[in-house]
């Protein structure tokens, strides 16, 4: 069952069909944005809108949930009670990618960093995949075959994602945002500490406490804006 239809619940819808899933898609908006183009592109597909529909959580064996429905949604914790897998649609890239994916996440800054470095790696003759929150959903990357994929991946895309291996992995910074999802700083700051999970590199803000205290990978690297204080630092020296 896929969770919200939008740029990602579409993007799911892709993928699935592509690869003779059956599937259905729940919207609790009576006229979500690309009904049509659902109706008319894969006019088989099971729709349930306007409202989040039981019956299609309830046989479901499977939810891909978009990251603008909050996983706290009662439907949605009851299937995962029944033991129901729930997971977004990075996490199906995840488990489908078989290039390495540099992952950013942040509260300010990540779309930048994102297509910096998507245009850094093109210089250098790679052939890139750049998205995700940035804008082309993470399943639409995998049409092109690319060689490395740079994901910019909000906190909501995170708190669904498990099995994501980054060769390096950042979050740029921490402050308050998306309140209304989370209890506070500490948990959303949570959310975002998931993108180290599996990372081989982890590349920490030396200068945001909260960062500091993640968990991070295997190998890290820091940046400041003050003097660097080791060879894996990356600062400003006077
Ligand atoms: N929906 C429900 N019930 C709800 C909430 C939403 O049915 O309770 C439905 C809406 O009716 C709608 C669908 O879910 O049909 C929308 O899905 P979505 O909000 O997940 O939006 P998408 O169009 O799939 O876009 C998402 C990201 N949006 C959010 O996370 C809110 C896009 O990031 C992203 O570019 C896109 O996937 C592709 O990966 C935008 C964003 O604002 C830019 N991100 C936030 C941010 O940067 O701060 C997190």
């Amino acid at each position: 069952l896929v969770v919200g239809l939008g740029a990602t619940g579409l993007s799911v819808v892709r993928f699935l069909v592509a690869r003779d899933e059956a599937l259905a898609v729940t919207d609790s908006r009576d006229i979500p944005p690309g009904l049509d183009l659902l109706k008319n592109d894969y006019p088989d597909v099971a729709r349930f809108t306007g409202k989040f529909d039981e019956r299609a959580f309830s046989s479901a064996d499977r939810l891909i949930v978009s990251p603008g429905v909050s996983l706290k949604e009662p439907l949605i914790k009851q299937a995962q009670e029944r033991g129901i897998p729930v997971i977004g649609d990075v996490e199906l890239f995840a488990q489908y990618v078989d290039a390495p994916v540099v992952a950013i996440t942040g509260s300010n800054g990540k779309t930048t960093v994102t297509t910096l470095l998507g245009e850094m790696a093109r210089e250098a003759g790679r052939d890139v995949g750049v998205g995700g929150n940035i804008g082309t959903p993470a399943l639409d990357l995998l049409d092109g075959e690319h060689d490395l994929y740079v994901l910019e991946l909000s906190s909501f895309q995170l708190e669904s994602l498990a099995s994501l291996k980054p060769v390096a992995a950042t979050v740029l910074n921490i402050s308050e945002d998306h309140m209304d999802r989370y209890s506070g700083l500490d948990d959303y700051a949570q959310a975002k500490a998931r993108i180290f999970k599996g990372a081989e590199v982890a590349v920490m803000n030396r200068d945001d406490m909260q960062v500091m205290a993640m968990n991070a990978g295997t190998r890290n690297i820091f940046f400041t804006l003050s003097v660097p204080q080791s060879q894996d630092d990356f600062g400003i020296d006077e």
